[in-house]
């Protein structure tokens, strides 16, 4: 159960605060169509971001049916003989990859597609997934990643308006640019109760389970199956969604304790997490959240994430209004492509952005 922290909100209040209404659950919930106005739902995005880090966003208005088909697709490819879909990797870090992320060392039971949300790349990736039809694919895979884009910008515009910056569009603007670096991954975590016949089959060749490490050790469940370890994601936002398969777990302040929460998996909503360009971008207001993925189901889970980010020459540094006196610059100014250089050199569960910050 999340508690609602004590933090104060960084949202600039005109009216009274309104509670964050307590979902049944206790996770962060932002319901997008509730009524009481633009200005509340803003509130309530800044106040997520600030206080957690992550929401799930429900009655977002994205029709079912671009999840529903790129779904399909995903289980499509991920059902073909191992052969098949080595075709599609390894992944560099783009393709398919299993069990292998990043290139030192990590590892997790799962495998994937990582794919660039750029119409072309992916165009020229489907030729190696879907070799029947690429352009069955890369139709399936544009149509997800446009409701995705719509749907992060609007989110990002409500934190610009939570936040009271003086354009608000600051964040979106670089996610709609025609050269932003945004990605798409899909992932699949085999069932838990079937991994030994995949390492019979010898679908790769890591070791099949990993012990949970956390940074500060909270709520260490030894001998968990790790589908993905833990680690913030470095983009501007990200927006997960998965079939109703639990295994998302994120770190939440409860009362100025760091928690491990586990997410109950709800394939109608998507689970909003600030990614480490957004926590520099807003001097640390909003904060990145570390999240992990454990797989210990009977039954497979499919989760597929629109990164946000901006192009690779985007100059990321703190937005004026988030300056002050008594607040002044936490990160000197980067590069996406300076970033991306140095999280590809670290392993996934490093906390890279406090190489940026200044002392
Ligand atoms: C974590 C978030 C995204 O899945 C990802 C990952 C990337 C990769 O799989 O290639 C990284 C990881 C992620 C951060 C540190 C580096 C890079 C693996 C890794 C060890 C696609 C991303 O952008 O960063």
């Amino acid at each position: 159960m999340v508690v609602p922290s004590t933090t104060t909100p960084v949202v600039r209040q005109e009216t009274p605060p309104q509670p964050q209404p307590p979902s049944h659950d206790g996770i962060p919930t932002v319901d997008l169509s509730a009524p009481g106005g633009r200005g509340e739902l803003s509130r309530q995005v800044a106040r997520a971001c600030a206080e957690h880090g992550f929401f799930r966003a429900v009655n977002h208005g994205v029709p079912p049916g671009p999840a529903a088909r790129l779904d399909a697709a995903a289980r499509t490819f991920f059902a073909l003989p191992p052969h098949d879909k080595q075709r599609a990797g390894p992944p560099s870090p783009l393709g398919y990859g299993c069990r292998t992320i990043g290139f030192n060392g990590d590892a997790g039971e799962l495998e994937y597609l990582l794919l660039h949300a750029n119409p072309a790349a992916v165009a020229h990736r489907a030729r190696s997934i879907d070799t029947d039809d690429p352009s069955r694919f890369s139709n399936v895979v544009n149509e997800y990643v446009g409701a995705m884009r719509q749907l992060a910008c609007e989110i990002l515009d409500l934190l610009g308006e939570g936040l009271g910056l003086k354009d608000p569009r600051s964040f979106s603007k670089l996610i709609t640019d025609t050269d932003s670096d945004s990605l798409l991954r899909i992932n699949h975590y085999p069932p838990a109760c079937t991994i030994q016949k995949l390492d019979h089959e010898n679908q790769c060749k890591m070791k099949s389970s990993f012990r949970i490490k956390t940074s500060n050790g909270v709520n260490q469940s030894a001998g968990a199956r790790i589908g993905f370890g833990e680690h913030s994601d470095p983009q501007i936002l990200s927006l997960l969604r998965s079939n109703d398969v639990d295994g998302l777990q994120v770190l939440l302040n409860c009362d100025g304790r760091e928690v491990w929460v586990q997410v109950p998996a709800d394939p109608s909503a998507f689970f909003v997490n600030v990614g480490d360009l957004l926590q520099a971008l807003t001097n640390g207001k909003v904060i990145s959240v570390r999240h992990r993925v454990i797989a210990s189901s009977c039954r497979a889970r499919l989760s597929t994430i629109y990164f946000a980010a901006p192009p690779l020459h985007a100059r990321i540094l703190a937005l004026p209004e988030t300056v002050t006196a008594n607040s002044p610059h936490q990160y000197r100014p980067f590069t996406w492509a300076e970033y991306k250089k140095t999280m590809y050199s670290l392993r996934l569960s490093h906390s890279r952005l406090n190489l940026f910050h200044i002392d």
